[in-house]
């Protein structure tokens, strides 16, 4: 199956305070991503770098919190920039910090909302980012796309998301940071949430498999969120927030194997790399990799197994 892919550059920085991750979306270019999407057969338009809408005057009551004004220009531009492409075809978010999840998946609740079907999200993530504004202590926003599009109170200012997602259709994949006001938070949710320890013990596949047999069944679109941080720092070092014990190369690759197969994918982020503290440029390499594997890359052929019939629980 071939795509029209949309490669949007998305240079957002506002989400922390340690800047670098605006140079995100040239290091994939310099790794080669659309290139990689041409040969597996998809037609690939890079759409170039989007720009944050200029906004002024946003106050929180949280004091922590910083570069308001930004990320939620940020998240006007984002949220546009995905509805206007995902009729078209698969936008891939080339991040820029978790910030611009507040942007790319309200964009796609919209688009979801208008196909008048449900969407599911999976967070590939050492974390969470389930603080709102008003929870958070570190006041870094990029922890907070999850609780926005999913409807909780707290983001004044940011554009109103008229199909929130209901969080029994979030699936979290790799936790192992997860601040206490989130733990709460996500108690009261039908959320999926696998942690490392789950993987340790189950495998990575039995979670996602049947996530995504929900996503089939109830004829969802699916949008994938892959932080850099998912990967254990020993091979993506190229991140902000390192957390130990994080997936290993062959279970993310089998994650976008499968995600491939599926044919559920509506659209991608790929964010949190800091190419400042890429070592050689491997990070950005692997997560280009992963991207293929995702867009079909694979070893050698197999027959895949339906998803939605069913048939894989
Ligand atoms: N929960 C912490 C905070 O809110 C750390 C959030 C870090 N988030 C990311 N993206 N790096 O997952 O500050
Ligand atoms: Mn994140
Ligand atoms: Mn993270
Ligand atoms: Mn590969």
């Amino acid at each position: 199956m071939t795509q029209d892919i949309f490669l949007i550059g998305a240079p957002v920085d506002s989400g922390k305070r340690a800047q670098g991750c605006l140079m995100g979306p040239d290091a994939y270019r310099v790794a080669g991503l659309a290139e990689v999407a041409r040969d597996l057969g998809h037609k690939v338009s890079d759409l170039g770098n989007l720009a944050p809408e200029s906004v002024t005057g946003s106050k929180s009551e949280n004091s922590a919190v910083h570069s308001l004004d930004t990320t939620i220009g940020w998240t006007r531009a984002l949220k546009r920039v995905a509805e206007e492409t995902a009729p078209k075809g698969l936008p891939v978010f080339m991040g820029g910090d978790h910030a611009l999840s507040l942007g790319s998946v309200a964009g796609m609740a919209e688009h979801a909302r208008r196909q008048d079907r449900p969407l599911f999200v999976l967070w590939l993530d050492a974390h969470s980012d389930f603080h709102t504004p008003l929870s958070t202590t570190s006041g870094n926003l990029h922890g907070t796309p999850v609780a926005y599009v999913t409807g909780r109170e707290g983001f004044d200012g940011f554009p109103e998301i008229k199909a929130p997602v209901p969080t029994e259709n979030v699936c979290m994949i790799g936790l192992r940071s997860v601040d206490p006001a989130e733990r709460a938070a996500l108690a009261e949710t039908e959320a999926t949430l696998v942690d490392m320890r789950q993987i340790d013990e189950d495998g990575i596949v039995a979670p996602l498999r049947s996530f995504l047999e929900r996503v089939a069944q109830a004829n969802g679109l699916l949008h994938v969120s892959l932080d850099v941080d998912f990967l254990d720092p020993a091979i993506a070092p190229a991140v902000g927030t390192t957390v130990p014990g994080g997936a290993t190369m062959r279970e993310a690759h089998l994650v976008c194997e499968l995600l491939h197969d599926s044919g559920l994918v509506a659209s991608l982020d790929l964010v949190e790399l800091n190419p400042f503290l890429d070592d050689r440029g491997r990070t950005a390499s692997l997560m280009v990799d992963l991207t293929a594997s995702l867009l079909g890359k694979r070893i050698f052929d197999r027959p895949t197994r339906p998803f939605g019939t069913g048939s894989l629980a």
